[in-house]
């Protein structure tokens, strides 16, 4: 089976995609490249798309309403973000690994397609910073109790870099469930991922997705103290607002040499 990789982009986004395909194709080789377009986007810009993009267009998530997600002030963001949850229903393959457009991949895909998920509904890398669901919990302006039976000291994981295991997220309707909580609780994508999949989310290890942005080579500060060190990186990940296409970031370069 070909690896398959997936991007979702809404009309900001649909011209911020050839880093992440062309890094891609470097370290890993021909995959069959999904590019997932919200049903916003003019038609001459998906036309304009090159012909290697597996491209689905037309998307949209309605009983998302964006309206209500707003009214928390801090959640400023689009609903393309919540489409990464449809991959398994749009591909119709085992596995499927979804990237954020704000990553650059330097690693060889293939040795996170052979892993072996087991009965985990998908994988991703551990949260570098809101590292509980309680520290991610609080950035809601509401903050309203947490849903029952959810352990808010579980570790979080990054949405930005996943693999999913399509027949198990299929069969457990897991995009239900998500769209469920978002309706009940107004939030990032991120969170909605970690209380509906907890204890269901294989640990990729952390090369995976490396937070460019606070990386000083490979070593990790915050606030001027030295968190980790990691190995050799595989995904360089600039989370955040300082994108490398808008802002001078750490690891420039990395992104310059693939657009
Ligand atoms: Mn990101």
């Amino acid at each position: 089976m070909r690896i398959a990789v997936a991007v979702c982009v809404d009309v900001n986004l649909i011209n911020r995609i050839s880093h992440v395909y062309n890094s891609v194709l470097r370290h890993t080789g021909e995959v069959d490249f999904y590019v997932v377009c919200d049903k916003g986007i003019p038609a001459p810009l998906i036309q304009k798309l090159p012909q290697k993009y597996r491209v689905i267009a037309g998307v949209d998530m309605p009983e998302i309403d964006m309206q209500a997600q707003r009214q928390d002030h801090r959640l400023s963001h689009a609903k393309a973000m919540f489409y990464r949850f449809l991959l398994p229903d749009l591909i119709g393959t085992d596995k499927v690994i979804y990237l954020d457009n704000d990553v650059v991949v330097v690693g060889d895909l293939h040795e996170m397609w052979e892993l072996d998920l087991g009965n985990h509904y998908v994988a991703a890398v551990s949260s570098t910073f809101q590292r509980t669901l309680s520290q991610n919990w609080k950035a809601l302006a509401t903050a309203p109790p947490p849903p029952a039976g959810v352990d808010m000291e579980a570790i979080v994981f990054n949405s930005g870099t996943l693999m999913f295991n399509s027949p198990l997220w299929r069969q457990d309707c897991v995009t239900e469930k998500i769209i469920q909580i978002v309706r009940d609780y107004p939030m990032f994508d991120q969170i909605a991922l970690n209380v509906a999949c907890q204890g269901k989310i294989y640990e990729l290890s952390q090369e995976w997705c490396m937070p460019a942005n606070c990386l000083k080579g490979r070593e990790l500060y915050l606030d001027g103290n030295l968190m980790r060190v990691y190995g050799s990186p595989k995904i360089y990940h600039w989370h955040g607002a300082n994108k490398p296409w808008a802002h001078t970031c750490n690891f420039q370069e990395v992104y310059e040499a693939y657009v």
